[in-house]
């Protein structure tokens, strides 16, 4: 179709969105560029002057048999029909399809493991290739980036939907990609959690890090502890609304986590952060007296009460309830910040949990200063620090440890931007994305390099946090400058080319209803 006639349907397009009152379209006209995908690609090459257009005839072929590909090709075709009101069949590929979109588990190059894709756009059609549901579900999420940002619309739109041609292959550098969402300083529904699984699934990141617990609420029942949740979950801080997840909440969130490829790692923060149990049970308390609820933000005041065999029963249970309801390896035993808990306690408690944890068949992650108790050899340290020097983390790595990257100063999405924001911290300095993304989670950390890195992590604590707009305006645009870091290759990493691919992404936000702090760092495309 020649250019004019493009033009001419969307002035028509545009008359008729008018007349009708449906909303303006969205740039839906002109295919977004091959190079804006966030994290950029292993390997990506625009093919010029070609795309695909998604019409009402478009199928999507699967793999027969494969539930896992019919599952993702269904969350495409929910996206697509909402948004173009085709019909959007799915059908098992009987052969290597000619035409309309495929999605499948065979042809893709080894290279690019149980992660990775290929992904081809011609003309007539679109395939993605993987070795495994995994990497179909990566290759979906650049595609998705691929369409026309109107695709994101909740509501029809006119179309027309241009995908631009090309040919990618791609796979992660890190294994573990991650977020945390503090839900303990502030309650989050499980929609708002399955909302934020979305978007940064959108992203690449493959594990969700909850904090469930700590000294201002206790998040998860626990059938053999019920004022946990009930008394102990009933506050926030600033005296906000509390809120728990039943059991079914939280296995519905980590099925909803698992459908998007996205891994759960609950967190029981011991033995500080702990006032909510406290509270809740006299008789975990060495006095037998419960402290009062607390609703301020003051951190290092409580500890489990560690010579008391009451709080090994205790920890048994509630860990061995959540493992029962966790399907991912990890759980994650917090362990910072226990300034009331004496050294020789905390190594003591440490060194007694991690057992527990590996009796109930997973593996523990702590905050890095776990490192200063007996780490299990598979205990994964998560580093937190502000300094790019940390001699007992690196001594532990010397001794096999291995560490998830989140140093405060360049991955806490509660720091403020600037000065002058209004939600977040800046104990551990301002983060705006140039400072989130220009570092090496790699080569960061002395002594901490190469294999050691199991990968990265954001983790937005919630203090100051109490709505989802709350948690995007953080989140976003920082947290896909912590994806790219997990994903791309380093020699990839450009950030002035970083900086144009990110705003590139602001016209969907908008369309996604995300609502992201306007960097200043970033030049965002008008109207975005
Ligand atoms: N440090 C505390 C968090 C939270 C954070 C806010 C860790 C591991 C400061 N512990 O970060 O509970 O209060 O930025």
């Amino acid at each position: 179709m020649a250019v004019p006639r493009i033009r001419a349907l969307l002035v028509v397009a545009v008359a008729v969105a008018a007349a009708t009152g449906q909303a303006t379209p969205a740039a839906a006209a002109t295919a977004v560029a091959f190079s804006s995908v966030v994290p950029v690609p292993v390997s990506a090459s625009a093919t010029a002057g070609v795309s695909y257009p998604i019409t009402s005839g478009t199928t999507i072929y699967t793999t027969p048999g494969s539930v896992a590909a019919t599952d993702i090709a269904t969350q495409l075709a929910t996206l697509v029909r909402r948004s173009t009101g085709f019909a959007v069949p799915i059908v098992a590929a009987d052969a290597s399809p000619t035409d309309g979109i495929a999605l499948l588990l065979s042809g893709a190059p080894a290279t690019v493991g149980a992660e990775g894709y290929q992904l081809d756009v011609t003309a007539t059609s679109i395939a993605i290739r993987a070795n495994a549901p995994a990497g179909l579900f990566a290759g979906v999420q650049t595609l998705h980036q691929l369409l026309p940002v109107a695709v994101d619309s909740s509501t029809v739109q006119p179309g027309p939907w241009p995908v631009p041609g090309g040919h990618v292959v791609d796979y992660p550098r890190f294994e573990h990609r991650g977020a945390m969402l503090d839900v303990a300083r502030h309650f989050f529904t499980v929609a708002q959690v399955q909302r934020y699984v979305d978007q940064i699934a959108l992203y690449k990141l493959n594990y969700l890090h909850l904090h469930l617990s700590d000294d201002q609420g206790w998040r998860i029942a626990i059938a053999s502890w019920p004022n946990l949740a009930t008394y102990g979950g009933a506050t926030a801080v600033g005296g906000d609304p509390g809120g728990y997840y039943t059991q079914a909440d939280y296995s519905a969130i980590v099925a909803y986590a698992a459908a998007r490829y996205v891994t759960i790692v609950p967190e029981i923060d011991m033995p500080g952060h702990t006032n909510a149990a406290l509270a809740s049970y006299a008789e975990l308390n060495c006095d037998g007296v419960a402290p009062p609820r607390y609703t301020g933000t003051a951190v290092g005041f409580s500890s489990l009460c560690v010579p008391l065999p009451l709080t090994y029963v205790f920890i048994d249970q509630v860990l061995g309830e959540i493992a029962a309801l966790t399907p991912g390896p990890y759980l994650h035993i917090g362990g910072d910040e226990a300034s009331s808990t004496t050294p020789v306690d905390y190594r003591t408690f440490i060194n007694q949990a991690q057992p527990i944890v590996a009796a109930h068949g997973k593996t523990v992650v702590g905050w890095h200063d776990i490192v200063n108790a007996t780490p299990l050899p598979t205990t994964v340290a998560q580093y937190w620090g502000t300094t790019a020097t940390n001699s007992a983390v690196a001594a532990a790595v010397a001794g096999g440890t291995k560490v998830i990257m989140s140093p405060a100063n360049l991955t806490y999405l509660d720091m403020k931007y600037r000065n002058n924001t209004r939600l977040g911290q800046k104990w551990a300095g301002l983060i705006d994305v140039e400072k989130a993304y220009n570092w090496d989670p790699g080569n960061y950390l002395s002594g901490v390099t190469g294999a050691a890195v199991l990968g990265v992590e954001a983790p937005l604590w919630t203090e100051t946090i109490r709505t989802t707009a709350d948690i995007e305006f953080m989140a976003f645009p920082r947290l896909p400058a912590i994806a790219e870091l997990g994903w791309s290759p380093f020699s990839t990493h450009d950030l002035t080319a970083f900086k144009v691919r990110l705003g590139a992404q602001g016209p969907r936000w908008r369309v996604m209803g995300i609502n992201y702090y306007h960097s200043t760092q970033v030049s965002w495309p008008a109207g975005s």
